[in-house]
């Protein structure tokens, strides 16, 4: 089984990409922001309390996140491996996801970063909030606190990726086609 993962600023196109590679190669897409939506849609409360966090463009604590994560890689079966998308965020999801992974004699195969400028970022964060309806697109003063967050706590585990030899940098401009056609490429490596 391989284990990629994709990362990126908001609005970088995790998502959007994520769900063309794991079609394409067969992989398992395990997305956190989807399962916290998924939470909030249901009105758990524990979507009630992460939904408050999420509104305000911040990251939700790393045991509630490594906690959905966790065993979701024993239930899979024939496929290529699994596609992490917004996950790890934090330098300590990063450790708990290498432990989980070197438990079941598995590691982390490629970490994917799409580079994408701050311009482009925002543009598309609000241009998905005429869509989506997400309450943290609408308010340019969360997009812009979302990105400052990547930058702080997300951004440090680029130099984990570079001393792992796992980290390839991706141009993320683009259309969304021109963009999966380069990811494809270095996912091939790995898988026909
Ligand atoms: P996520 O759900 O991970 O979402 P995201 O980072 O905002 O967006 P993504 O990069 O996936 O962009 P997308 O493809 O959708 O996180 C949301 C929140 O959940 C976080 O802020 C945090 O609070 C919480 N959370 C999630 N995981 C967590 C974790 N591990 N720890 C703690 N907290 C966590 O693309 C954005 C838009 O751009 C779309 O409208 C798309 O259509 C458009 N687009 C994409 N590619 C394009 C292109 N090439 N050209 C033009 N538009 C494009």
């Amino acid at each position: 089984m391989l284990n990629f993962l994709i990362f990126g600023p908001p609005g970088s196109g995790k998502g959007t990409q994520s769900v063309k590679l794991a079609e394409k190669f067969n992989l398992v897409h395990l997305s956190t922001g989807d399962m916290l939506r998924a939470e909030i849609a249901a009105k758990t409360e524990l979507g009630r309390k992460m939904g408050l966090i999420m509104e305000k463009g911040e990251l939700v604590p790393d045991e509630v996140v490594i906690e959905m994560i966790a065993g979701r890689t024993d239930r899979a079966e024939n496929v290529a491996g699994f596609l992490f998308d917004g996950f790890p965020r934090t330098v300590e999801q990063t450790h708990a996801l290498e432990k989980m992974l070197n438990d079941r004699k598995m590691k982390i195969d490629s970490m994917l970063v799409l580079e994408v400028d701050h311009e482009e970022l925002v543009k598309r964060l609000a241009g998905r909030a005429e869509l989506s309806g997400r309450p943290d697109d609408r308010d340019p003063a969360v997009i812009e606190n979302r990105i400052a967050v990547y930058r702080e706590k997300t951004e440090p585990i680029i130099n984990y990726s570079r001393e792992r030899g796992i980290y390839q940098p991706v141009n993320g401009m683009g259309s969304i086609e021109e963009i999966f056609e380069r990811l494809s490429v270095f996912v091939s490596k790995y898988i026909n």
